[in-house]
């Protein structure tokens, strides 16, 4: 077994070092390639340390001086689109938040050139690195602040093995998108080999409407994201029918995440302090993955379907869900007599929103005697001709209702059909459908290889923290594959699978 592991890692060019993880693959000459698919198809798996695909991310490319490896992460403010229909700027890293993703192996020495972008001081934690005093990254104590347009430079050796993750230790700076994963693969593969191995960061953001720019104080977090993506813009896990999955979820924010996959039982196998014996794993279908923590769990994809992997929280299935503004939508119109900011139900004033008295009750948060703008009911419109009034141009999918806005490629569904002609006399109606019938689909905005096959209007049903694992047999396998082949996206986060055939 070690004399065709070595054989195996040696042909594929795994030991000698890669230089982005996509050319691990590419590298195997065609001879290998092939005997790999064969020994796949016999169920004999070979050990080698598959790369992480982080969906919607990727990885930090690097370069070699001598043996060490080294990474250039700059710390700068990103304009993100975390839905078709939301861009925020976040502070996050060479371009993305999360940052890239960071992979090494078990011996390497690793070098991390760090520049600061922002406009105030900064540094960079290595969370659960059992690394040296003045590489720890805590500005003032172990390390100088990293001023503005300044540079620090961290080394280690790794020893350890698992999944880390790197974060400003400035917690409002974290709280904006300063924060990636960091995968120290094992010196000797993990047994029993997986096939597909994946990153998912889990982070929140409270985004007023019409704002671009995450409240980092705020505590009601209406965007719920999985590697800066808000459902049904995640980019779903693409699995054959067979394969054995790796899923590393890390979370740094300000909630607890209960991540649940369907249709499957998985064991968690590892920690932010790497792996976990086997003799201890656990079954389950959820896993707790608590603040700054990392939960590894593995099974077999031996279910085909598209299956949901997402958090159980029912808040954080939601997007722009927000009690700072709502009332409007139930009202035959702006009432009269009142400023723009009170008609649309925006919270305001003294003393002060949103946890002042006068409006605690109204958020769930008050002593329950009453405040004056408590709402009468909870969420969306009731009316079908006003709703489909007010999103004519979504309807219509171009336009053309409402010049200069593009709303193009969003569908309704059929109002009538899905809600009982006596739902207005029912209580505590609307729940879900609170935009009026069903909510829009947006397939036609999301559109990716990904999604390839995916049930037409599936969108609507995908907010927050919600992706798919899509267990395809062969042939729909290596159609979507073929279709993410040919899109050819530079920096593709699935080159390494790609790559492998
Ligand atoms: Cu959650």
């Amino acid at each position: 077994m070690a004399n065709r592991r070595s054989f195996l890692q040696s042909a594929l060019g795994i030991t000698a070092g890669l230089f982005t993880t996509d050319k691990l693959l590419a590298e195997a000459p065609q001879s290998a390639a092939q005997k790999l698919k064969k020994r796949r198809m016999q169920g004999d798996r070979p050990a080698f340390n598959t790369p992480v695909v982080t969906p919607d991310i990727g990885d930090l490319p690097y370069t070699m001086d001598g043996d060490i490896k080294v990474f250039h992460l700059i710390a700068q403010v990103v304009e993100q689109r975390i839905s078709p229909d939301k861009k925020i700027y976040a502070w996050g890293f060479n371009g993305s938040a999360p940052g890239p993703t960071i992979q090494v192996t078990q011996g390497d020495r690793v070098r991390v050139i760090f520049d600061n972008q922002l406009p105030e001081p900064s540094s960079i934690h290595w969370h659960g690195f059992e690394d040296q005093i003045q590489y720890d990254g805590e500005p003032g104590i172990s390390q100088p602040p990293v001023k503005p347009g300044g540079r620090f430079v961290y080394e280690f050796d790794i020893h350890q093995e698992g999944t880390y993750f790197y974060h400003s230790h400035m917690a409002m700076q974290e709280m904006a998108g300063m924060l990636g994963t960091f995968i120290m693969h094992p010196k000797e593969p993990y047994k029993p080999h997986c096939d597909k191995d994946f990153a998912i960061n889990l982070q929140e953001y409270a985004v007023l409407p019409n704002n671009t720019v995450p409240n980092t104080m705020n505590m009601e977090f209406n965007w719920l994201l999985l590697n800066g993506k808000a459902g049904p813009a995640t980019t779903p896990l693409i699995v054959r029918l067979g394969d054995r999955v790796r899923v590393r979820f890390v979370n740094l924010g300000m909630d607890h995440h209960p991540m649940h996959i369907h249709g499957h039982t998985f064991y968690t196998t590892g920690t932010e302090g790497g792996r976990i014996p086997e003799v201890a794993w656990w079954p389950g279908n959820t896993v707790l993955v608590g603040v700054a923590q990392s939960r590894t769990v593995e099974f077999v994809a031996n279910n085909p379907g598209d299956w949901m992997l997402h958090c159980h929280l029912p808040h954080h299935m939601m997007n722009q869900m927000s009690s700072n503004v709502g009332k409007m939508t139930r009202m035959p119109g702006m009432p009269a007599g009142v400023d723009m900011n009170t008609g649309m139900g925006m919270l305001q004033g003294t003393p002060g929103a949103p946890l002042g008295d006068d409006y605690g009750t109204s958020l769930g948060r008050g002593m329950g005697v009453g405040g004056t703008s408590d709402m009468a009911t909870t969420n969306g419109p009731l009316s079908e001709p006003k709703a489909k009034e007010a999103m004519k141009a979504m309807q219509h999918g171009s336009g053309q209702d409402m010049p200069g806005m593009d709303m193009g490629g969003m569908q309704m569904g059929d109002m009538k059909a899905d809600i009982a002609p006596n739902a207005n006399d029912v209580p505590n109606f609307p729940q879900d459908a609170y935009m009026e019938g069903p909510m829009m689909s947006m397939d036609k905005m999301v559109d990716r290889p990904e999604n390839y096959g995916l049930k037409p209007g599936w969108s609507q049903f995908m907010q927050g923290m919600m992706t798919f694992v899509r267990v395809l047999p062969p042939d729909k396998y290596d159609e979507v594959i073929a279709q993410m082949k040919q899109a050819n996206r530079p920096n593709d986060p699935y080159s390494s699978v790609l790559n492998r055939g």
